[in-house]
């Protein structure tokens, strides 16, 4: 062998070295890709079954804890023995809150909870929201904000056609601006601007 061939044989050589040692790297590339997304496959299944364990265990608890009354408890409790929160009262279920807020913010809240906000039709309710409420201010689902002096319950009950209470001299649209019905001293109503807080009354069916 001449010195000339030597020297062509060991370029080739090397030429195939350096393709071999790409392809090499490309391969560790790939492989670590591969690793990678086998391990978030895995992560994400098993964070997956986990969830699904716990939501399970929820579930089971929440069965539990329906199972755990008795029927004498739902009796006792119409509104469910587990919410104590709602009254029973002539069969209706009233949430009285714990926070002041303005009039939408309430009606919000109520709705929010599968509610509306009370509707004091006749004077048993009256009397029984107010044993209730004793002297403290709570809203009620009554506005004129959208016809001055026409006023109307939040659920179309007919307002001309049913009971009031108003407190004497009451509703009197104070500075022009008093859309919203609360009760007040003695459980009587007074209207007063919808973003005064005050505590709320919400109301629903008894829960199937
Ligand atoms: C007074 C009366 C009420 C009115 C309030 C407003 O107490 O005029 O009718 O709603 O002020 O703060
Ligand atoms: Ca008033």
């Amino acid at each position: 062998m001449d010195e000339e061939h030597l020297h062509d044989e060991l370029h080739v050589f090397k030429d195939r070295n350096f393709f071999q040692q790409k392809l090499r790297s490309f391969f560790t590339v790939y492989l670590l890709l591969a690793l990678s997304f086998l391990l978030s496959i895995t992560l994400f299944a098993v964070s997956l079954s986990r969830v699904s364990a716990l939501s399970s265990k929820l579930h089971e608890v929440h069965l539990q804890r329906k199972q755990n009354y008795s029927g004498t408890d739902f009796l006792l409790f119409p509104c469910g023995p587990g919410s104590r929160e709602w009254e029973y009262f002539d069969r209706k279920c009233y949430y009285f809150s714990l926070r002041r807020t303005s009039w939408h913010k309430a009606k919000a809240h109520c709705e929010e909870m599968h509610s509306q906000l009370a509707v004091i039709d006749s004077y048993a309710k009256q009397n029984f929201v107010m044993f209730r409420t004793r002297n403290e201010r709570f809203w009620i689902g009554l506005t004129d904000e959208n016809s001055e002096g026409e006023w109307e319950w939040i659920d179309g009950t007919d307002y001309k056609a049913t009971f009031t209470f108003w407190k004497e001299g009451e509703p009197n649209n104070s500075g022009s601006n008093e859309d919203c019905a609360h009760l007040w001293n003695l459980g009587q109503w007074n209207d007063v601007y919808c973003t005064y807080e005050c505590f709320y009354i919400c109301e629903k069916p008894v829960p199937t």
